[in-house]
């Protein structure tokens, strides 16, 4: 293992002013995005999706510094011919890989999940390598409902991620520790930090145990915000003050870079709340974004599958990934969010 080498590429991901695309969506998912904009999810309409995207050269240059591929787009060429993982390179981003097998029910746990893909796992991360990835991604999901979540399952996760992080740095490739407290429900903020907290407290006891090198792996949790359905919602001030408490008393500062999930939040939202944490500061890591769905919701609805709507879709896009640029530097407003769209 090349710590230097890890660590040179974990902080290229998580640079001040750029973030993640995540594109890694699983066949299911990417289906569900397509039927809402009325489009078929073919291979080929899949390609030329994720083409468009990674086309979008201002965006790309300036605010895109990694792409989170899926199986299928590791291996696809763009309609030149052109493998999209040369196209993403190009553009002088940093190409990487989905390789959890997705959450399963986890037994004797109703309602809970164990995410699953460990076994042959370190011979997929040898192709993956050869086929240009320099990252991968495991999406561990903590669910919050009455009486969950359970110990068993954030143990079984966090051991699983741990796993998985440390077969990622004997190959060489840099780790995405996901794991994602999700916003489903009506519970308040205050149990959603005190879930995040022993879960990342779990999660990195289980790191050190598998001999993980916190300076060679990108965080990606998710932020301290109250159950969708919850009836009191919070201020983005108080949503960035509580998650930077938390990770505060979880993340060792060996870590380099902290990259959000969107989980739900509206675009704006994600921005807003990413912009006041950097605002706050204080902190040892750069805090940036890996985001799907606050990234990708505006191109996909421009898109609806239409060639004429490309540069519509690019444009929507680059704008979401400036914004969210800006939001890593502390310098995103609304008035600029308005100005600019
Ligand atoms: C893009 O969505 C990712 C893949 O999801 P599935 O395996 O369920 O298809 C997802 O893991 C994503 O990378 C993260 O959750 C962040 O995305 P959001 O949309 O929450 O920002």
């Amino acid at each position: 293992m090349d710590l230097a080498a890890l660590n040179k590429v974990a902080t290229a991901m998580t640079t001040p002013g750029k973030g993640i695309l995540a594109a890694d969506e699983s066949g299911g998912t990417i289906k569900k995005r397509f039927d809402a904009i009325g489009v078929e999810s073919t291979e080929e309409n899949r390609r030329d999706y994720r083409e468009l995207l990674f086309r979008s050269e201002k965006a790309m240059h300036n605010r895109i510094s990694g792409v989170i591929l899926f199986d299928e787009t590791i291996r696809q060429k763009a309609a030149d011919g052109t493998p999209l993982v040369k196209v993403i390179e190009a553009a002088g981003s940093i190409p990487g890989i989905k390789v959890d097998k997705g959450a399963k029910p986890l037994p004797f746990c109703p309602g809970e999940t164990i995410t699953e893909g460990l076994d042959g796992l370190r011979e997929r991360l040898i192709e993956y390598r050869e086929l240009g990835a320099k990252f991968c991604k495991w999406r561990a999901v903590i669910d919050i409902g009455p009486g969950i979540p359970s110990h068993d399952a954030i143990n079984a996760n966090a051991h699983a991620l741990a796993r998985y992080a440390a077969l990622c740095q004997e190959q060489d490739l840099v780790p995405i520790v996901e794991p994602e407290v999700l916003m489903d429900g009506d519970h308040t903020i205050e149990r959603c930090e005190a879930v995040t907290e022993w879960t990342l407290k779990t999660v990195f006891q289980e790191l050190y145990y598998a001999k993980v090198k916190l300076e060679g792996m990108v965080l990606k949790p998710n932020m301290i915000v109250p159950g969708a359905e919850c009836a009191t919602q919070a201020p983005d001030q108080e949503i960035a003050e509580r998650t930077i408490r938390v990770l505060k008393n979880c993340v060792p500062s060996a870590v380099p870079g902290i990259a959000f999930l969107s989980g739900g939040q509206s675009d704006v939202e994600a921005t807003a709340r990413l912009d006041a944490m950097n605002r706050v500061g204080g902190f040892p890591w750069h805090l940036t974004f890996s985001y799907g769905r606050a990234l990708q919701h505006a191109p996909q609805v421009a898109w609806a599958g239409k060639t004429d709507n490309v540069s519509a879709a690019q444009a929507a896009f680059s704008h979401r990934a400036e914004m969210n640029g800006l939001a890593t530097l502390g310098k995103w407003t609304p008035e600029i969010e308005k100005k600019a769209a």
